[in-house]
């Protein structure tokens, strides 16, 4: 029997370096199979294991989607929920939101959102009624990679300008600091990191793939990356490879930073990192001739002095000179500006009609929901923050408040949705249009719907309009179509196309030639120099330079705990996914065989992690590529899916960085002994 086959090609918007592009093969109308599109150059026919089973699997089962929306219809948590109408979801939530906002002010209805999916519009379209509500936003990038935006910001102005990947074929030397693309963007890892011509320096506390595959691989204990980056710097300047011509015309503060350097030499950074003064040495050298590229990861600021971390990492090609030429420059993430995405016409925040409320850091989210008078309402899309969060045991019982009125978008039931009085079900990236901005490469996808919605499915911005119509808002940003955005945002780019054409051609590079980072050598920063030491940085009460520290080791038979991506689950995506989780395994936690033998663990044995957050029972992988005093226990499972009701994050106590009021999760510290000892 011959069916009416066709293709889609669109782009996974998955929180992930890769942004692969994807074929969809349709047959008679209904999606029959998701891969990886082999013309595309990142993905190369080849999704990756999770995307793979998960696009085939979870994410188009419709017994595994929400399809219609639902209402609570039991006590909160207990996880009963009746169907209900579209219209009566919205106008019980219109007239809910709007009794609040009348009686207890605007700002005590809170917005969380996240990177559930990054396309342009499902991530940023419904902040235009967040804005117009005056709600208060809890700050999204305080989970992830806040602390690194902010100390970018004192060092060069700016955080979202990072080098162009396809400079790596003028690089002699790629300086990985705390990113593992193995797991959190496998194709990045294959296709770019190791088909690069230059040398590989790697800097992560465990030997990840991506630091096995390494030419070198420091593994300092976790947190003291500034004492580390103050150790190179030392043998940057000692040997001469310091820049003094870069620093004169292009910095400000070398003066300041400089005698910092005398005694951080390569043995006292091996005292405070745990790095041999030998490859201190060696990587210092490697980095310093260049021409050398740095990636600064997300995973490396998560620690209590994240901030101070990547500040003083940020030195590195300002002093060695490693800016403005073909090969050289740094890469925290490549932002939508770059590829011309206005980012305003998006989210619309004139559409506030005072003052926006102050954010609400992630950090602060469980204590925040537990003051009734402050908060009233919660609107979640694109987050599962009932798994990701911090300190899961507070927020779930603050998330548990019978007059706390929750809304949450998702694709599935998880854990945040759970403890909802509505559920809203939300259209997937193969059931809409939207555009893609990969931030590692720099260039424009597009997701191209492939198939309807299942059941009554809406994407989060259809949803959006809807409900600000029954909330009696009638701004014509309220009322905008998808297509009109995506165009509009499409001629503002100035890139010359349009839906259609990006659409046909899958993704379209930022030219043909690699962008060079910082060309002019001018920087937003208030000099316009790079700021070696800035005033601003000490006006908001921090030190003028970095400093050359690191974090304490934890005391008395704790250990450190680590809880990085996982190759098969991403962020909390991909975790109701049977095949997956079969593939993943239990959860489990890593411990170098000097710290399970002294406890008495040994592999498969079931280890009790505790601390003043929260405990957790985790099955034992006896390894060495953790160092001893490091725990690792990856991150991204759905508490209810776990034999304990918990994961990880029941272990993180929320504690927030240096700067930003950001995550620390790197820097949990944890009590490990037997189950039954
Ligand atoms: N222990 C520990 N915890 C961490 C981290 C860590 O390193 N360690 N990392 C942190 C980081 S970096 C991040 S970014 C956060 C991420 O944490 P989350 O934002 O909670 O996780 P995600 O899995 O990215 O997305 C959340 C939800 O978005 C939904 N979703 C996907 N597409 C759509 C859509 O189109 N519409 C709607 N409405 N929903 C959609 C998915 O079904 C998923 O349930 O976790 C943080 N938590
Ligand atoms: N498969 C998969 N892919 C993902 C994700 C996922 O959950 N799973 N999450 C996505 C998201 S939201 C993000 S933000 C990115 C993050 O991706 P990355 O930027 O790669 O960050 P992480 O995976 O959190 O951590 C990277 C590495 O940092 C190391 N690290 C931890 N503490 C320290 C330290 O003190 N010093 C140093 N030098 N290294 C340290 C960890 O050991 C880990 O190997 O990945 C994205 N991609
Ligand atoms: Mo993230």
């Amino acid at each position: 029997m011959s069916t009416n086959t066709a293709t889609v090609r669109t782009t996974c918007p998955r929180d992930c370096y890769d942004s692969c592009g994807i074929v969809v093969t349709l047959a008679g109308g209904a999606i029959s199979n998701v891969r990886g599109d082999p013309e595309h150059p990142v993905s190369r026919g080849k999704l990756c294991p999770k995307c793979s089973l998960g696009y085939n699997g979870a994410w188009r089962d419709p017994a595994a989607r929400l399809t219609r929306p639902l209402r609570r219809a039991g006590a909160k948590g207990d996880g009963r929920f009746e169907p209900v109408a579209w219209d009566d979801a919205l106008a019980d939530i219109g007239s809910r939101l709007s009794a609040i906002a009348a009686e207890h002010g605007p700002e005590t209805i809170l917005a969380t959102h996240y990177t559930g999916t990054i396309s342009q519009l499902a991530y940023g379209f419904p902040m235009r009624l967040v804005h117009r509500l005056g709600s208060t936003e809890v700050d999204p990038d305080t989970v992830c990679n806040n602390a690194g935006h902010v100390a970018l910001g004192y060092v060069y102005g700016d955080s979202e300008t990072g080098f162009d990947p396809r400079t790596a074929r003028d690089a002699a030397c790629i300086l990985v600091w705390g990113a593992n693309p193995s797991a959190s963007g496998p194709h990045v890892d294959e296709h770019w990191l190791r088909a690069a011509p230059g040398c590989v320096v790697v800097v992560d506390p465990i030997r990840t793939e991506t630091a096995r595959a390494a030419d070198l691989h420091l593994q300092p204990f976790p947190g003291t990356d500034a004492a580390l980056a103050f150790s190179l710097l030392h043998v940057i300047r000692r040997d001469g490879l310091a820049d003094t011509a870069f620093l004169a015309e292009h910095t400000v503060g070398w003066e300041e930073l400089e005698p910092l350097l005398g005694p951080c030499t390569p043995g006292w950074g091996e005292q405070a990192t745990g790095v041999p003064a030998a490859l201190i040495e060696e990587a210092a050298r490697l980095y310093g001739e260049g021409p050398s590229l740095l990636w600064l990861g997300q995973g490396l600021q998560r620690q209590r002095t994240g901030g101070n971390v990547i500040r003083a990492c940020a030195l590195l090609p300002a002093v060695s000179g490693n800016l403005g030429l073909p090969g050289t420059g740094f890469l925290y993430l490549n932002g939508s500006a770059s590829r011309g995405i206005d980012g305003d016409y998006v989210t619309a925040p004139h559409l506030a009609r005072s003052a926006r409320p102050d954010k609400v850091s992630q950090m602060h989210l469980a204590r925040r929901l537990e003051d009734v008078a402050a908060s009233r309402a919660l609107l979640a899309w694109n987050v599962n923050i009932a798994a990701s969060n911090p300190e899961q045991t507070r927020l779930r019982q603050a998330l548990c408040r019978d007059d706390l009125f929750t809304v949450v978008l998702e694709l599935f039931q998880t854990d945040t949705a759970d403890l909802a009085d509505y559920v809203l079900p939300a259209a997937s990236f193969l059931e809409f249009d939207d555009l893609v901005v990969p931030y590692f490469d720099l260039a424009l996808s597009a997701q191209v719907k492939a198939a309807d919605p299942p059941g009554e499915a809406l994407p989060n911005q259809e949803i959006v309009r809807r409900l600000a119509r029954a909330l009696g808002f009638d701004d014509p940003e309220l009322r905008e179509p998808d297509d009109s955005v995506i165009e509009t945002l499409l001629e503002r780019s100035g890139l010359g196309l349009d839906f259609a054409e990006l659409a046909a051609r899958g993704t379209v590079p930022l030219g043909d030639e690699p962008v060079i980072q910082f060309a002019g050598l001018s920087f937003p920063t208030p000099s316009g120099r790079v700021e070696l030491a800035s005033a601003r940085a000490e006006l908001d009460g921090h030190p003028r330079t970095p400093l050359p520290l690191g974090d304490e080791r934890p005391t008395g038979d704790r250990l450190r705990l680590l809880s990085p991506a996982s190759p098969w689950i991403l962020n909390d995506s991909f975790a109701n996914d049977a095949k997956v989780l079969r593939q993943a395994g239990p959860a489990t936690v890593l411990l170098h065989p000097a710290d399970a033998a002294e406890r008495g663990l040994a592999d498969g044995h079931e280890a009790v992690l505790e601390n003043a957050a929260g405990r957790l029972v985790l099955r034992v992988v006896v390894s060495d590529v953790v160092q001893p005093g490091v725990a690792v226990s990856h991150k991204g499972r759905w508490p209810k899916l776990e034999p304990g009701g918990a994961t990880v994050n029941a272990l993180n106590p929320g504690e927030p960085t240096d700067m930003g009021e950001s995550t620390s999760v790197h820097s949990a510290e944890v009590t490990v002994s037997p189950l039954c000892g």
